[in-house]
């Protein structure tokens, strides 16, 4: 950690050393420099006796924790991160050797300044600042919290509640008297007017009960609870309701954490849920691997079955017959090729009431668009959808939603425009922050306007973050990154786009508002290849086609040794999953060809067939890669479409090769394939950049690889190779391995007891806060009406 007061003074010899140092980085000359050829340079730097003498010197500390610098002589600016989500910025003058701290805003204005090529700061550039907002808000004091916001929130409130009991009880009475579902009151009756009047019939409620056994049912009572005050809700069998009408005197009495999270978690609150999603091919069938199409259609497939589920059981606990109702709202896309995205509703399979429900996109005189658009070019038919998806769903609900579920930039602001307009608790699940993915995207926002729209993009980001009462990340690191890399959450505290705005404090991770929950993988389509019985071994001649049959329309390649070990990787073909890379690596390294086949699922091998620029562009890489290198009978490239019971047979049939799975891309956010391969059985080698670190312990249950360091990564996997080569008992420790740290933490169940008992907490929480948001809920309104608005027309 960096002392600030220490670093104030330099002796002369310390000054010397300092000079030249900041000679070597001006003499870059480069714009910026980031946290690894700092290191690197330092490193080098420090080879030298004389220098070495003051590498312990605290001032070198600020460029050990350096993240960025911005240059131009004779000035250094340095942005430093000496701990998770803690920022400083300094400036150093090279001459004078003269340094000190500065703000987010000075160093934001000089970035700018590099990028526009000027020297004058803008000064009256719009400035984003929502921290004099939350003043009043908790926040985490510790990084290692980060993340487990609802705990804090707990401990928070009932501290609050006990500090200042009258208040806090009377909200808390407030609360229950608001419930009720299809127009039936739920909880409390108009029969208890007070608090005190509550305490008085709890008492006589409960000695009511005494008469009665647990394992009776509250239609027993209900008749004489209802003329006590008690409506549904409380609980189906006598004993539950004993116990929760204990936790609520617990808690006026007096209120821990432990018993405020376990009684809100029982309140029946969530009946409805709507789940946003628009862009993309959002269906059940021949979608995966499309562009835009991926990780985020399965995740929220699962996550639909997963709470219908835990949804259905925790009403019934409650003795409500109520059917839950899950709504998908997607884009209905007329041209929709040999999808059924152009369908209106669509059944969701292995639930029993859950829609996907299609809204089309309009232009501005109303007329539908029939095409598909990337998910960068969204933007300007957002507003209109919203607003035309909230008569829908009151339509099809019968009302509005219990919770928003956002998902992804678009879906996230489209739930905080619903939400706002329906008063309903905001969730949001960002899937990937693409502001994270490519390089200084911010910064050089201006360059790639027309292919990304990233002003449209981070303004829509900042908006909905700021809306939501809570926000689901399925790693640690999405939320604050580690130690030496930063959160993708994170990068959002503060940033500039220069002649748009600059951000002094957008987002701050410390806020309770985070909570990691990871998703899973479907466990009737994803299990252990030794798992014999439940596998579909009927599948396998079409696997063997796939796999091992000769090139076609819809294949490349031919696997001519046929017992060698498959190296298998399945993706969407964009820049960023890197499959080209993981192609020359092993084009390059003759051992790798030498031990293992390579098999591809990815895209279509057919350049004419797609309408997304990053995927031709990686089709035709691939192509040539195979024609350069020779490696029609190494590597298989299957460019078709298989349904996921093929894809689950594929991970085990790979397994019974005694095979491995490579995720090799340069940013991932967190890899549902890397789950469905681990469970599989697949020893697992992923990139370090994302969540596959924080799912992968290296050299236990599976590999990191470094997909910048292309010789390294192949030396990784040679070695993995050759090891099970004389030792095939080490193949299938890594995967025991791998399998069981799924089981232990990538779970759909947990997963969907989580999200309830969350969504109860934080509705509990925006009802207690609902005033002192409404600062926070204006300001981000003129963002979106000035700013937003104007940049997604
Ligand atoms: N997938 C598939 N076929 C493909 C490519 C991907 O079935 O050709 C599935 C894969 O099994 C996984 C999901 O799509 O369930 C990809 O999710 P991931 O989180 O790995 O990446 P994303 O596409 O979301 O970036
Ligand atoms: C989007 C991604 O890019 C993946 O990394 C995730 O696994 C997926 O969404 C599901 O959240």
């Amino acid at each position: 950690m960096i002392d600030l007061q220490e670093i104030r003074e330099l002796t002369p010899e310390v000054r010397k050393t300092v000079y030249l140092f900041l000679r070597e980085l001006i003499a870059t000359k480069k714009t910026f420099l980031l946290r690894s050829e700092m290191q690197d340079m330092l490193q080098v730097f420090f080879d030298n006796e004389e220098a070495k003498q003051h590498e312990k010197e605290p001032v070198f500390e600020i460029f050990r924790y350096a993240q960025v610098l911005a240059l131009n002589d004779p000035w250094v600016y340095v942005s430093v991160r000496p701990e998770i989500g803690k920022w400083h910025y300094f400036r150093f003058h090279v001459e004078d050797v003269l340094y000190e701290e500065v703000e987010a805003g000075d160093y934001l204005s000089f970035e700018e300044m590099q990028i526009d090529g000027t020297t004058q700061v803008d000064e009256f550039l719009l400035e984003i600042d929502l921290k004099p907002f939350n003043r009043e808000f908790p926040k985490l004091k510790d990084a290692s919290y980060i993340g487990k916001g609802v705990e804090f929130l707990n401990r928070h409130l009932s501290g609050q509640f006990f500090q200042e009991k009258k208040r806090g009880d009377e909200k808390l009475f407030d609360f229950l008297r608001l419930h009720h579902c299809r127009g039936k009151q739920l909880m409390l009756n108009e029969r208890i007017e007070s608090i005190a009047a509550l305490k008085r019939q709890m008492r006589k409620a409960s000695s009511l009960l005494k008469k009665y056994e647990n394992s009776q049912e509250w239609a027993e009572v209900s008749r004489e609870m209802r003329n006590l005050g008690f409506e549904a809700g409380w609980g189906r069998e006598i004993g539950r309701v004993r116990e929760n009408i204990d936790l609520l005197l617990e808690i006026l009495e007096a209120p821990t954490p432990s018993i405020l999270a376990k009684f809100l978690s029982r309140i029946p609150m969530i009946f409805n849920i709507l789940i946003v999603s628009p862009h993309g091919y959002f269906g059940q069938s021949n979608v995966l691997g499309l562009p835009d199409t991926g990780g985020q259609i399965v995740y929220i497939l699962d996550q639909v079955r997963a709470l219908e589920k835990e949804m259905r059981k925790q009403i019934s606990e409650q003795g409500l017959d109520i059917e839950p109702e899950i709504i998908v709202l997607s884009r209905l896309i007329p041209d929709a090729g040999e999808t059924p995205c152009n369908q209106r509703l669509e059944d969701i399979i292995g639930t029993r009431n859950a829609k996907i429900l299609r809204v089309p996109f309009r232009y501005p005189n109303g007329e539908i668009v029939p095409h598909w658009i990337s998910r960068f070019h969204v933007w300007p038919f957002l507003e209109r959808f919203a607003l035309d998806a909230a008569r829908e769903i009151q339509g099809e609900l019968r009302g509005r939603p219990d919770l928003i579920i956002g998902n992804y930039s678009d879906g996230n602001l489209v739930a905080a425009l619903m939400s706002k307009k329906m008063r309903v608790t905001q969730c949001n699940i960002a899937h990937a922050l693409e502001k994270s993915k490519y390089l200084f995207s911010a910064q050089y926002w201006k360059a790639n306007e027309s292919q990304y729209r990233f002003s449209s993009q981070f303004t829509a980001d900042l908006i909905a973050m700021n809306t939501a009462d809570f926000i689901i990340t399925s790693t640690y690191q999405e939320i604050a990154g580690t130690e030496e890399s930063v959160g993708q959450y994170e990068t959002y505290n503060s940033f500039s786009m220069p002649g748009l705005y600059r951000v002094i404090s957008g987002i701050d991770v410390f806020d309770p508002k985070f909570n990691v929950v990871s998703p899973g993988a479907d466990e009737n389509v994803y299990f252990p290849y030794f798992d014999k019985d439940r596998r579909l071994l009927e599948l396998h001649g079409e696997l063997e086609e796939y796999v091992f049959g000769p090139p076609s329309d819809w294949a490349r390649g031919q696997l001519k040794e046929k017992d060698k070990p498959i190296i298998f990787s399945m993706a969407r073909l964009d820049r960023i999953k890197n499959l080209t890379s993981l192609v020359r690596w092993y084009a390059e390294n003759q051992s790798l060809r030498q031990e293992a086949n390579l098999l591809l699922v990815a895209g279509t091998i057919r350049v004419e067939e797609s309408q997304d620029e990053e995927e031709k562009a990686c089709i035709q890489e691939m192509h040539q890669l195979f024609q350069e290198y020779d490696l029609h009978d190494q590597v298989r490239w299957l460019g078709s479409r298989l349904d996921k019971n093929l894809t689950g047979e594929l991970y085990r049939f790979v397994a019974d090769y005694r095979g491995i799975f490579v995720q090799p891309a340069l940013f991932e956010a967190f890899g549902l394939t890397v789950v469905e391969a681990m469970t599989s059985g697949l020893p697992t080698f992923v990139t370090i950049f994302g969540g596959p670190l924080e799912i992968i312990e290296h050299g236990e249950n599976g590999f990191h690889i470094d997909p910048t360091h292309g010789e390294q990564t192949s030396e990784i996997i040679t070695s993995f190779l050759a090891g099970c080569r004389n030792d095939p008992k080490y193949w299938d420790k890594v995967s025991e391995k791998g399998i069981r740290r799924v089981e232990e933490k990538y779970n759909w169940r947990l997963y969907a007891e989580k999200l309830l008992s969350f969504s109860k907490v934080y509705g509990f929480w925006k009802f207690v806060t609902n005033l002192e948001r409404e600062e926070t809920r204006r300001y981000l309104d003129m963002f979106y009406s000035l700013k937003m608005r104007s940049l997604s027309k």
